[in-house]
């Protein structure tokens, strides 16, 4: 499989690290606007070195308990940084986002793939994606950021998430988008107990043998503390652990924060592999 934007190939024979720039404006305050786009771009060089290929930009948090971001914000946020990236490096930009219009003005400066944790469910996103034709990723939530930890209910997880990505790659196709442009992912910690997220990695190949490749975010996430007992700076172990094992059960684009240690693991993995 591999996926194709903006004359680029993404081979996704073998797993690709998508690297998590951690852009947070708050800790930068009292910065200028360039000193910002500097510390990032320095983080983005930092992590293509170590072995990303793609580079995952997000302007909304969507942690559980976070605040929404309005669309002027995070076009502010995002829109900059994109085309900043885009300038400097010619790797494969992915932008977290639910709303149309960052993704219209994203795509304009350099994205190529779109990340959405709303699986196009936003207005006018379903069409917007299909319009811009580029490789999406549709994930699975239950409920919305602020309150889906409250209560997640499945009456069968493997099966209602496959259902629900069935159902949004369904509409995706009917309104003109094409196969080769969809990503899978099954959205770890959004609306899920830790025996939820826990069942879904085991079952990960359940889902990569639909044929879309399947993007696996499990990095420094809660469903790692529960198990380890340990605060999201202790998880690093865990997170390389995790993305390992997504990989092996199928998962080609793993979406990480620690990019040299996944790098490490997954070399010593495909060794093995071509042994
Ligand atoms: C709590 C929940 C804290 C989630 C932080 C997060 C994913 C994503 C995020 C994912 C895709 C984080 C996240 N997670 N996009 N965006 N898949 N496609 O760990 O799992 O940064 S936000």
């Amino acid at each position: 499989m591999k996926l194709q934007a903006n004359n680029k190939v993404l081979d996704l024979s073998h797993p690709q690290i998508m690297g998590i720039l951690n852009f947070t404006p708050d800790s930068f305050s009292d910065s200028g606007q360039f000193f910002q786009l500097d510390k990032a771009l320095f983080q983005v060089e930092k992590m293509l070195n170590a072995g990303a290929s793609i580079i995952d930009i997000g302007g909304e948090s969507t942690r559980p308990n976070a605040q929404e971001v309005s669309e002027q914000e995070e076009l502010n946020r995002v829109v900059p940084l994109v085309e900043a990236v885009r300038k400097r490096f010619d790797c494969w930009i992915s932008v977290d986002t639910s709303k149309a219009m960052v993704m219209s003005e994203s795509a304009k400066v350099g994205m190529d793939i779109i990340n959405d944790i709303r699986a196009l469910q936003e207005p006018d996103a379903l069409t917007t994606a299909v319009k811009l034709a580029l490789p999406t990723c549709l994930m699975h939530m239950q409920g919305q950021p602020r309150t889906m930890q409250a209560n997640p209910y499945y009456k069968n997880v493997v099966e209602d998430v496959l259902e629900f990505l069935q159902n949004r790659t369904a509409l995706f196709l009917q309104q003109g988008g094409k196969a080769e442009n969809v990503i899978w992912d099954v959205g770890f910690g959004f609306g899920k107990t830790v025996q939820h997220n826990f069942t879904l990695l085991q079952q990960q190949a359940r889902f990569a043998v639909q044929g879309y490749p399947v993007l696996a975010g499990l990095s420094r996430k809660s469903m790692l503390g529960a198990v380890l007992d340990k605060t999201v700076e202790q998880r690093l172990i865990g997170s390389v652990t995790g993305a390992l094992l997504a990989a092996q059960n199928g998962a080609t684009i793993l979406r990480v924060h620690d990019v040299a240690e996944t790098a490490d693991a997954l070399k010593i993995w495909q060794a093995m592999m071509n042994a």
